[in-house]
């Protein structure tokens, strides 16, 4: 890719779509020219373009929508030609005229190209007659009440009221029987009235459950073109996309190219040039309608260039230059490779529903990218998100064999991302692509609402996994001389008893998780440990189980005052692996399932000695039963006495190997949380072994 094609490109647009333009253009040798508002002044598209302008403004409608800045930049700088990227003014067909009369070459279609496809009626009227199949409905001119109720009374119920001047699902109206269309037309209208400037309606037949499966297409000048293949979009939450991927699960060959030809065909009857996408609906009979067409790149394009191996925006370019598709591009010649699978990291809250979020990026941490995973991406540590335009961050992409491999590769790759400071849809898009719905590509454009049980349900809180991180942290201060590390105090218990004292450590820790659930921890040490060793093992006795907790922890990278960790852990045998951020005050934890927050360990250093034989109510509730009488000696583990609270049981369990000292309930007691119930004299390792073999 080292032929001339243009020398200067203005790209009108920010985020990732314009760090994704300009990777292409800079590999041809193109100087790319950013523009960028007041609160874009540092953003990773401006550093990474060659040269940047700046619009003045922080609204898109002051800077990145306001034509005449756009071309008065391109004018400046003397580009030749403009990407407009998606969103803004990439749709705009007075600004791809505008353009045009300024003798710069618009990436994308001609403005009359775009004008047809903007108005839906007149879409599907301009395709009346060109073999394309629209879904059953009305899309005239004549809208009296008279005409579109004798429409609906032919097409039938349900149906659905769009506005004309609509589009991605804005303005629609689903419309169950005759008994309420009088009220719906009208509200139909006034939406569309205040939303387009204009009321005109048309009227569908209402398909149910559908799947979203678009065409890309991909036009020269001449009238040539090619269709890349369908993209699947059918996982959506109110006509946002949320994932897409390439190929679609359970097209035939035969579909694939029906669909495929009907997409050529909508391209050539508008003369269409360059890439473009035409989005139908599918139903569950493998019946496909148009639902309306794109003209310009779309956000999902990378699933399509990761099974084609094609660089869309090199195509792009090429045509807005006058020449033809690569040498070689056939139809037959395309291939499809494996399976591409794209995620969009949208900065909102799904816990407040999905709003936009807002602020600074403390944590953001690629992860491992390749030949199969791919991230594009607007933002990078330390940006401040603002509220000013579209929320999406970044997309991840991966790509696979096959449908089973690129989940993995995007489950283990979107694992791996870690993103702090700003509310964002990652561990929602990790739910997702967990749900055996997905893996059976049950898709639908309903998907997560047919799946919103499952999505929301709580994960458990894996206390063991903050309790090992804080029990491991000691040993990481050893690894590396150059990062300098607080150093355990002489106070700190857990130093004290590890790392100093022949007596088996019997720590205690208090842990708290983001929500507020606050729960003590007691820590031994299983093997005495010698020096500052970095695998250590631990028993840990939680609220009413006890569990085995092994690990090392390594220090990835320091970010500010955060620092990346990576734990390799086991906990009852089962080895997890996981990357985590530590701060002064957090621990956060990047699970498989999703992250977890906790407010940092507060060392029970004085009770931890206080109540060292002591064992306390985790919770409030009734002694059912008590196990052990004073003087018997008891193992590590072994059940004491046993509660019920909430009409569950809990087992009080030896926290190592000790001699009774007392109880001090009986069954049938009432007890509140943080009883003492029974006092342990805990027995130093030697004893308790000299106590088993005594025993045996
Ligand atoms: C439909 C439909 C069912 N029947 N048209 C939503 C976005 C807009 N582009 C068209 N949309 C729909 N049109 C008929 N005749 C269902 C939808 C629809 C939808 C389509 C694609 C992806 C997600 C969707 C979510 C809800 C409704």
């Amino acid at each position: 890719m080292t032929e001339h094609l243009f020398n200067k490109i203005l790209i009108a647009n920010r985020g990732e779509i314009a760090v994704r333009v300009m990777r292409t253009a800079q590999a041809l040798g193109i100087r790319t020219v950013a523009i960028y508002s007041d609160a874009d002044a540092s953003a990773l598209h401006v550093q990474q373009a060659d040269e940047a302008i700046a619009l003045g403004g922080v609204t898109a409608a002051e800077s990145y929508l306001d034509m005449h800045k756009v071309l008065d930049a391109a004018r400046a700088t003397g580009a030749e030609a403009i990407h407009p990227g998606y969103g803004f003014l990439s749709e705009n067909a007075a600004f791809a005229r505008a353009c045009e009369d300024a003798g710069i070459a618009f990436i994308g279609p001609s403005a009359a190209a775009i004008e047809a496809m903007g108005d839906k009626a007149s879409a599907k009227a301009l395709l009346a007659d060109s073999g394309v199949p629209l879904v059953p409905g009305y899309h005239g001119d004549e809208q009296s009440d008279e005409r579109l109720s004798a429409e609906a009374e032919r097409i039938g119920y349900p149906l659905l009221l769009k506005a004309s001047a609509g589009g991605g699902g804005k303005g629609m109206r689903i419309v169950l029987s005759a008994a309420t269309l009088h009220d719906d037309i009208a509200a139909a209208r006034r939406e569309a009235r205040s939303a387009f400037g204009d009321d005109r309606l048309l009227i569908e037949k209402y398909l149910i459950r559908p799947r979203h499966v678009e065409v890309q297409v991909f036009m020269d000048s001449s009238g040539n073109g090619v269709y890349l293949f369908e993209r699947d979009c059918s996982v959506q939450r109110r006509h946002q996309k949320v994932i897409e991927e390439a190929p679609a699960p359970g097209m035939t060959a035969a579909l694939r190219q029906r669909m495929g030809e009907a997409a050529l065909a909508v391209a050539q009857r508008i003369q269409y040039r360059g890439a473009g996408t035409v989005e139908f609906l599918l139903d569950a009979n493998h019946e496909f309608f148009f639902m309306e067409m794109n003209t310009r790149l779309q956000v999902e394009h990378p699933v399509t260039e990761m099974i084609t191996g094609v660089d869309l925006v090199y195509w792009q370019l090429r045509v807005a230059a006058g020449k033809g598709l690569p040498d070689g591009v056939s139809q037959q010649s395309l291939p499809i490779n494996g399976h591409a699978i794209e995620v969009r990291l949208y900065a909102e809250d799904p816990d407040n529903h999905f709003l936009p979020a807002i602020g600074r990026l403390t944590l953001w941490q690629a992860p491992e990218l390749s030949a199969s995973v791919r991230l594009d991406s607007g933002v990078q540590q330390g940006d401040e998100v603002s509220p000013y335009y579209d929320p999406m961050l970044a997309k991840l992409i991966a790509h696979g064999r096959d449908r089973t491999e690129a989940l993995h590769n995007l489950r283990t790759a979107l694992a791996a991302l870690q993103v702090d400071g700003v509310k964002t849809n990652r561990d929602f898009l990790l739910r997702l692509l967990s749900l055996d719905a997905f893996a059976r590509a049950e898709l639908s454009t309903d998907f997560i609402e047919r799946n919103q049980h499952e999505l929301t349900q709580p994960l458990p809180t894996r206390w063991e996994l903050a309790a090992l991180t804080e029990l491991l942290l000691p040993t990481l201060a050893s690894q590396s001389q150059s990062q300098p590390q607080p150093q355990p105090q002489a106070h700190d218990p857990w130093y004290a008893d590890g790392f100093q004292s022949a007596l088996p450590a019997q720590r205690v820790l208090r842990l708290e998780s983001a929500v507020g659930d606050v729960l003590r921890a007691r820590a031994r040490a299983n093997e005495q440990a010698h020096g500052l060793d970095r695998n250590q093992s631990w028993n840990l006795l939680l609220a009413d189980h006890s569990v085995q907790v092994q690990g090392r922890l390594e220090l990835n990278s320091q970010a500010g005052d955060i620092r990346l960790l990576q734990l390799e852990a086991r906990v009852n045998g089962q080895l997890q692996s996981l990357p985590l951020a530590l701060s002064e005050h957090e621990l956060l934890l990047f699970l498989p399932q999703g992250s977890q927050r906790f407010v940092r360990n507060r060392w029970l250093g004085e009770q931890a000695q206080e109540d060292h034989g002591g064992l306390t109510a985790p919770m409030a509730g009734q002694v059912l039963e008590v196990r052990v009488q004073p003087g018997e000696q008891v193992k590590a583990g072994q059940v004491l006495m046993i509660m019920e609270a909430m009409k569950m049981e809990h087992s009080i369990r030896a926290p190592q190997a000790a001699l009774v000292q007392a109880v001090l309930y009986q069954a049938g007691d009432q007890v509140a949380e943080g009883t003492e119930l029974l006092q342990l004299e805990i027995m130093a390792e030697a004893d308790a072994e000299n106590a088993a073999e005594a025993g045996a």
